[in-house]
């Protein structure tokens, strides 16, 4: 890959732009000290360069002999520091205008300035950080939930990469087994023209790796076959990894869920009853909601993005028509929706509409992508006002969405909890400390490609018969493991290495 920031020095405002009690700027880089040094007059300290790592320094910024701000400054030198250069953080006053103007002043004093996470890119660089941690550490600043944080610094702190390198160990086994099969081949075939070997996995020893829960049947096992355990261990490695991607993905990017109903059903009171607060406007009139509004909730530490939608029905107004569009633009963009229908009033031809729109979403809903994407789209069909006497046949909702309705009252608050469930029962929450878990699309493609491969050259790689198209195999699939760790711009080996 090609180095971007090594031996650079950049400067990055690290705090959000706003309002607040601090603001922190980064300089990073081989002259990080000279840059500072050359507009900051210290307490103690004449010249920043003889500042020693993991210590603070009190002074002011000055810039043409003006004042800019009181600073502290924590200086880390390049052995020790995060991004594998020397280091200086300039603490300093909060708000726009004072950060901003360090900021130019560094990139004046010949800093170049930067977004924050090249910082990131330049620990990558440096070696200091994998590609996945760097994933892990740039997800962590968006994460909604705290599930998302305890998973995601887990990653960071090595999970999935160490499990990697465990695979990637057991690729290597492999592959030295083969390679060395493969050159007594060539020999025996050029001088003797015997069969070789049968026992081909010898020289490897790799045992069933204990990381996931077996509880959930996410635990590793032994091939039935002694010679093809190293194998086996190492498909089941892929394909444990790969049933983490649906919580990670969900974990990483917010579910879309829409509420979809006819008007005056009780979306925006359920919306309510959800937030714990009176957010949508709910009225006994139908069409009360124009516009769509959203809100990010937490289900079981699972992020949801919750969008209340204008009711659907027929109509010739044009705003309801307009807000109606709405409606189905937002349906495009679901993974989930709750369907609302009205226990008190009967079934008819606007819940039909509803379940009409409901089958053409799941017909032109795009699957491409995650391949578990099919899992998670689904339909939850909710009956609402289930304080008042009944009238609606819940037959015809069942059989129209073929899934049995979750019965609520949103104005009572009774029945979330199991909607709740209904919201999270696809996900395996099931998490212990420093479990491997698939965070990115990346990675689970990646992943997949090696599932795949195992799967159609299965042959290939049990038969007794050792070949070099097993050899290959075994190359692109350490390709793949070394590309989810150094990130996908390391170039795929150019041809196969036989020794
Ligand atoms: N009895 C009872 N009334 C409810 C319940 N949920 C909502 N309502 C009432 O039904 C009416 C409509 O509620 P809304 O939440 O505005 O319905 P909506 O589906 O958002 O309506 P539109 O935005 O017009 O599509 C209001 O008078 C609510 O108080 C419930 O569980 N029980
Ligand atoms: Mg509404």
């Amino acid at each position: 890959m090609d180095s971007f920031l090594k031996n650079k020095t950049i400067a990055s405002i690290v705090t959000p732009l706003g309002e607040g009690g601090i603001g922190k700027i980064i300089v990073s880089g081989q002259d990080a000290l000279g840059v500072v040094n050359k507009l900051f007059a210290g307490k103690g300290i004449d010249a920043l360069r003889k500042a020693s790592s993991h210590k603070l320094y009190y002074g002011h910024i000055h810039d043409k002999g003006q004042r800019i701000d009181e600073v502290i400054l924590n200086v880390t030198k390049k052995a020790d520091s995060f991004t594998g250069e020397d280091m200086v953080e300039v603490n300093c006053h909060g708000g726009i205008r004072v950060a901003m103007r360090i900021y130019e002043c560094l990139q004046s004093s010949g800093a170049e300035g930067v977004e924050w996470n090249s910082l990131l890119l330049q620990s990558f660089e440096n070696n200091k950080i994998d590609f996945i941690q760097k994933e892990a550490l740039q997800e962590i600043v968006k994460a909604h939930t705290k599930l998302s944080v305890k998973i995601l610094l887990d990653q960071y702190a090595g999970a999935l990469s160490d499990t990697l390198r465990q695979g990637l160990e057991i690729i290597e086994g492999i592959r030295q087994s083969l390679s060395s099969e493969v050159s007594y081949q060539k020999n025996e075939i050029a001088h003797t023209h015997q069969s070789f070997p049968p026992s081909r996995w010898k020289e490897t020893d790799a045992q069933p790796l204990d990381i996931f829960p077996s509880p959930s049947g996410m635990g590793l096992e032994r091939g039935g076959d002694n010679s093809d355990v190293p194998f086996s261990t190492m498909a089941n490695l892929i394909g444990s990894l790969l049933k983490t991607a649906s919580l990670g993905i969900a974990l990483t990017t917010p579910q879309v869920l829409v509420i979809l109903g006819k008007p005056n059903v009780g979306k925006s009171t359920l919306i309510n009853a959800i937030l714990g607060e009176e957010r949508m406007l709910v009225h006994h009139e139908p069409g009360t909601t124009r516009d769509y509004v959203s809100e990010f909730i937490s289900v079981e530490g699972i992020p949801f993005e919750l969008i209340d939608t204008a009711g659907m029905r027929d109509t010739s107004d044009a705003l309801e028509s307009m807000s109606i569009e709405m409606t189905q633009e937002q349906l495009q963009r679901a993974d989930k929706v709750i369907a609302v229908f009205d226990n008190s009033r009967f079934f008819d031809q606007e819940d039909k509409g509803v379940l009409s729109a409901l089958d053409k979403w799941l017909i032109t809903k795009d699957y491409s992508g995650l391949k578990q994407k099919a899992d998670i789209c689904k339909v939850i069909p909710v009956v609402n006002k289930c304080d008042l006497p009944a009238k609606l046949d819940v037959k015809m909702v069942e059989s129209g969405i073929g899934q049995s309705v979750c019965r609520i009252s949103a104005l009572n608050k009774n029945g979330l909890e199991d909607l709740n469930r209904r919201l999270v029962e696809n996900f395996d929450t099931a998490y212990k400390p420093m479990m491997p878990v698939l965070f990115s699309k990346r990675q689970y493609s990646l992943l997949s490609k090696a599932d795949d491969l195992i799967k159609e050259n299965k042959h290939h790689l049990t038969t007794k018969k050792v070949s070099a198209k097993a050899l290959q195999i075994i190359n692109e699939l350490k390709d793949i493991f070394m590309m989810c760790l150094k990130g996908n711009d390391s170039p795929p080996r150019k041809g196969t290495e036989y020794h």
